[in-house]
């Protein structure tokens, strides 16, 4: 079958195309996390190993990302490591997708672009790492994600290990509820916070705002909220695997030492999230960066069982 043409920006490999007309199983996938959030090889290896994931358990996946001024929907393996590799690349949100391609620019879609750009293909599901969210400090900064905008207005299932624990958890629970957007941590009571399986809040493990324990039971919420009509996006937290998690009791004083090198070194907008993640992989000497690829890993298999389990349902 010939590749669609969504719009005259638009690139959708035949796979891809294919299996969304065929109403079969697809988990797009972020590519910020490739050109900001992980220094290569590291970067290549994971964006490939979650492919391989998804593919695993029977769904098609779709890296989505800007190369050269398209909006790809779908990358070859090629396509994936030249992005792996990339310099210079832009770190593409809602306000500057369009850009990107107007400009003819390359870039990795965050957590928000990725979501628009999977929702313009029919895409459902969707695996990161960590959403973004309020800041630390936000009440002087405003620094506020636009990743929880897009939650609240985009139909997509964002499988996440929770916000980064670089956030402020509290309050990031606290938008996502304002916009209307379901937080569903799955199989636990507690908030998972992205290296760490409890998310820790004044001493105390942050409750689970909803618990669902299986991807069929998350796919019935899914068709609930749609047979009623109710729009905008939910947000899975999937606790990262025990083996790999480092507890938020030894990761708040990294964290706190990573925020005060971005303060001190005045860095500010789209850089603090990939200026904390790079800190953090420093001062944890590598044991962020492990983790981080094995709770993307988890997420991209959950990712998968859902959409697996959305096309079930129709
Ligand atoms: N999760 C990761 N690594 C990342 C990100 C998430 O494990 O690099 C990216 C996502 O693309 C997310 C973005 O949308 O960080 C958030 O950036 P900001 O806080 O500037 O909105
Ligand atoms: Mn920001």
């Amino acid at each position: 079958m010939a590749t669609k043409a969504l719009n005259p920006f638009t690139d959708i490999t035949p796979e891809v195309s294919q299996a969304l007309d065929a109403g079969k199983p697809v988990v797009a996938l972020e590519s910020t996390i490739i050109t900001h959030g992980m220094p290569y090889p590291d970067n290549s290896r994971m964006a490939a190993d979650v492919e391989a994931i998804i593919a695993e358990e029977g769904a098609v996946p779709a890296t989505i990302a800007i190369v050269d001024g398209r909006l790809k929907i779908g990358l070859t393996a090629a396509e994936r490591e030249a992005l792996a590799q990339v310099k210079g690349a832009m770190k593409l949100s809602r306000a500057d997708l369009a850009f990107a391609l107007s400009e003819g620019r390359t870039g990795g879609t965050t957590v928000a672009a990725t979501m628009l750009a999977a929702h313009l293909a029919g895409i459902k599901v969707f695996a990161t790492g960590g959403i973004g969210g309020v800041h630390k400090g936000a009440e002087l900064s405003f620094d506020i994600s636009a990743d929880l905008e897009e939650l609240g207005r985009t139909p997509v299932i964002v499988v996440s290990a929770g916000a980064k624990a670089i956030l402020d958890i509290e309050k990031t629970l606290e938008v996502l509820e304002t916009k209307g957007v379901p937080v569903i941590v799955h199989g636990s009571d507690v908030l998972p916070a992205f290296w760490s399986r409890q998310a820790i809040f004044n001493g105390a493990p942050v409750k689970a705002p909803l618990r669902l324990d299986s991807a069929e039971a998350i796919a019935k919420f899914q068709a609930a909220r749609d047979a009623i009509g109710v729009v905008g996006g939910m947000l899975i937290a999937n606790p990262i695997p025990a083996v790999s998690e480092i507890p938020a009791e030894i990761m708040g004083g990294h964290i706190r030492e990573a925020i005060s090198r971005a303060t001190k070194n005045g860095v500010t907008g789209k850089a603090v999230t990939p200026y904390l993640l790079s800190e953090m992989l420093d001062i944890t000497k590598g044991e962020s960066l492990k983790a981080n690829i094995a709770l993307v890993e988890n997420n991209a298999r959950l990712a998968a069982k859902i959409a697996v389990a959305l096309s079930a349902i129709k």
